[in-house]
């Protein structure tokens, strides 16, 4: 399997996060794109490519313009305000406030297009995350060239980020990039399986109302989980995307026996959907040792969930996400890519 690849995620380096009361070093870091690194080429994975420039206009397909300026100047108008340091909201629009003012201070802004406190933006993000969607979309032009599946090994990661809002370590929804070029390039139907631990809030809103892409996610139950306010089982689909959104949340403590049955449901469905492409959300946060999470998966579990992916038989890129234990991430991460490649 073809890895893409580029340095420019490390211009995305927060240094501390809001964390249950504290500010505690940054979970997301740059060490966790080059653990996996360093396994897919001890492994042997396959080859190594950079990813080619594609510029905004695939972004723009699942992103607000306003919103994408923002980003691209954000870190500026903050810095010019505050000081050349992290970007953090303090103040947002809640039910029975505006939200058709367009703020002019960068504090009202920056609370107008971030849903949570724990993300920092920082001088580089604005470069690392244009070069993440570049890698992933060029994992999805391999499709095209005939490859069975593609690796975008990208961060910061992307599937809290609304079509106008980013959180929960995510700018740029590159898994929803990726689907929607798929969908550009001729797939008729393309769907997003979301495997990260927490519920992929931002890519069931950017295709809640379609259906051509089918989005299936195995979360935490948000009633105990971040983000708390989606991922429920009854959210189906609006409009002509009814039916085309599958949450199935599991309870905390959840192992490997209890997630392949539920996995075993989800590829279910899309089968019965009837997809020509797939992007898999891959977080591995689901491991029992992820300092921020609570399932049991083992070392083991993730080769047996890259396995059941290959069974579905659909071209299929995954595009990284979540997972926090480092040291461990590597292996995780590449043991499903492999147990994809074993089944084939
Ligand atoms: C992509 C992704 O995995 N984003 C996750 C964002 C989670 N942010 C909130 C983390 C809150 C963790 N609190 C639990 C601490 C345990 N003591
Ligand atoms: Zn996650």
């Amino acid at each position: 399997m073809i890895t893409v690849y580029s340095d420019d995620h490390r211009f995305h380096d927060g240094k501390v996060e809001l964390n249950d009361g504290k500010l505690v070093p940054c979970f997301e870091m740059p060490r966790r794109a080059e653990l996996v690194l360093a396994r897919v080429k001890a492994t042997g994975l396959g080859e190594i490519v950079p990813p080619k420039p594609h510029g905004l206009d695939p972004v723009r397909r699942v992103h607000r313009s306003d919103y994408i300026d923002f980003l691209s100047t954000a870190h500026d108008e903050w810095k010019a305000e505050h000081g050349d340091y992290d970007a953090l909201p303090l103040n947002w629009p809640v039910p029975g406030m505006r939200r058709d003012v367009r703020p002019q201070h960068i504090d009202g802004k920056i609370g107008l297009y971030c849903l949570d406190v724990g993300t920092p933006l920082t001088a580089g993000t604005f470069r690392a995350i244009t070069a993440g969607a570049d890698v992933a979309l060029t994992a999805a032009a391999l499709l095209g060239t005939g490859e069975r599946a593609a690796f975008a090994l990208t961060r910061p990661p992307g599937h809290h980020a609304t079509s106008a809002c980013y959180g929960g370590y995510c700018f740029f929804n590159n898994a929803a990039i990726a689907a929607q070029a798929l969908r550009d390039a001729g797939a008729a139907r393309v769907c997003v399986l979301d495997v990260d631990y927490h519920h992929g809030n931002g890519t069931q809103e950017i295709f809640y109302e379609r259906g051509d892409v089918l989005f299936v996610s195995l979360h935490s139950d948000p009633v105990h989980e971040y983000p708390y306010f989606c991922g429920f089982a009854d959210e189906t689909g609006a409009g002509a995307g009814e039916g085309a959104n599958l949450n199935i949340p599991l309870a905390w403590g959840t192992d490997a026996t209890q997630y392949v049955a539920a996995l075993d449901h989800a590829l279910a469905r899309i089968e019965a959907f009837g997809v020509d492409a797939l992007v898999v959300s891959l977080g591995v946060d689901t491991y029992k040792g992820d300092p921020i999470s609570r399932f049991a998966l083992d070392h083991d579990d993730f080769t047996a969930i890259g396995a059941r992916i290959a069974g579905a038989k659909h071209p299929t890129v995954f595009v990284m996400e979540g997972g926090y234990a480092v040291e461990a991430i590597g292996v995780n991460l590449v043991n499903v890519l492999q147990g994809f490649e074993a089944a084939d």
